[in-house]
């Protein structure tokens, strides 16, 4: 509209008195040009936001920031991306929550909470069920079609715009105290995300497990109202869990899984070529993010160690990791209790995924 009148203003003030009609119709066309391509522009949002439920330097953050550089980059700046740390909107259940009312467009939404919401995803919660090779985990989360299809339409009945799975990262429990057998947790505090089946999972060994948002973690830990959590190295570093327990062990029982999450009336309403750049962005960073995980556990390791040199790491040996997996067999049956028989499925799929990408990537079994 500014652009009309401003055309209008300048063949007011034309003196060429002779050439105002050719003028204002050639002017007319082009603001009418310019307006519609504008309107166009403005016809789906064009700031998109991004919140994760990790804090700045974080391997969501890593993924948020590659993804808004690659949108900007190849939209020439049409589109820019404004990624929100964690605690900026909230909690993970907040944020799912906005990303639902269309509040924002993209979101990380772990199943360590969403599993509340969508209970067939808790499936990724479940002890010893990925390979010990988590290049296969990777394949697995990412490539998997029949299971990517399975997880698309869970969210889809949720509301939710499905667009990515993937690892971040071996759990890790930091602890008070060593736990070498199930029995070591009788009675253990142990702080877990807030979906049912991690209760059951830390249950099944004997603990006493605490739902908590992640916020609240680290007091406490200091507090000593929680006497061990569980997350990957990247994060009890960035969190400082390690600075108030003693231990760090290394079960290597689960892996951390997120996803990526978009608005579906967000999504559908975009321009197709806007669409297809964000699956191709997506579909890249899948090999991006494995790295970066890989770099950012084994460096804070690293950095843990040269800032508590008395902090006790354990690897768990095989022997000691059959008797958790042996504890953790029933809890399978728990979750096919918990969710019915779309839970029985996604379990069989998962496994069988596993087995397949095992053998096309030539690594051992999913045993030691
Ligand atoms: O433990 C948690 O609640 C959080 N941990 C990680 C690594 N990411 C997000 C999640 O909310």
């Amino acid at each position: 509209m500014a652009l009309l009148s401003a055309a209008a203003g300048v063949v007011m003030n034309n003196n060429f008195t002779g050439l105002w009609f050719p003028t204002l119709v050639t002017i007319l066309i082009v603001a009418f040009g310019t307006a519609c391509k504008q309107e166009k522009r403005h016809s789906f949002v064009s700031d998109w936001k991004f919140a994760l439920e990790e804090i700045h330097g974080s391997v969501q953050d890593a993924y948020a920031q590659k993804f808004k550089e690659l949108i900007e980059q190849r939209t020439n700046n049409e589109i820019s991306v404004t990624v929100y740390p964690y605690g900026t909107l909230g909690t993970s259940d907040q944020v799912t929550e906005l990303i639902h009312m269309g509040a924002i467009q993209f979101a990380t939404a772990s199943p360590g909470h969403l599993g509340k919401t969508i209970p067939e995803l808790q499936l990724f919660l479940l002890h010893f069920v990925f390979s010990n090779d988590n290049v296969v985990n990777q394949a697995v989360l990412g490539e998997s079609q029949v299971l990517r299809d399975y997880i698309d339409q869970l969210y889809q009945h949720k509301g939710l715009k499905f667009l990515a799975l993937y690892p971040e990262g071996w759990q890790v429990w930091t602890t008070n105290k060593e736990i070498r057998q199930p029995q070591d947790f009788a009675g253990l505090k142990m702080r877990v995300m807030t979906s049912p089946m991690l209760l059951r999972a830390y249950a099944a060994y004997g603990a006493n497990p605490t739902p908590l948002p992640y916020s609240e973690v680290y007091s406490a830990l200091q507090l000593h109202m929680i006497d061990a959590q569980v997350n990957p190295v990247f994060a009890i570093e960035e969190m400082s869990f390690y600075e108030v327990t003693d231990y760090l062990i290394f079960p290597r029982h689960a892996q951390f899984v997120t996803s990526v999450v978009t608005n579906p009336h967000f999504f559908e309403t975009l321009p197709t070529d806007k669409q297809q750049l964000i699956k191709e962005v997506i579909t890249e960073l899948n090999s991006y993010i494995f790295t970066v995980q890989e770099t950012f556990n084994s460096e804070r390791l690293k950095t843990m160690q040269t800032r508590k040199p008395n902090l006790q790491i354990r690897y768990l040996t095989a022997a000691e990791r059959d008797a958790f997996r042996k504890a953790s067999l029933p809890v399978r049956q728990e979750y096919i209790d918990m969710v019915g028989p779309r839970g029985k499925a996604l379990l069989t799929i998962l496994l069988e995924e596993v087995v397949k990408a095992e053998q096309e990537l030539g690594s051992s079994p999913n045993t030691d």
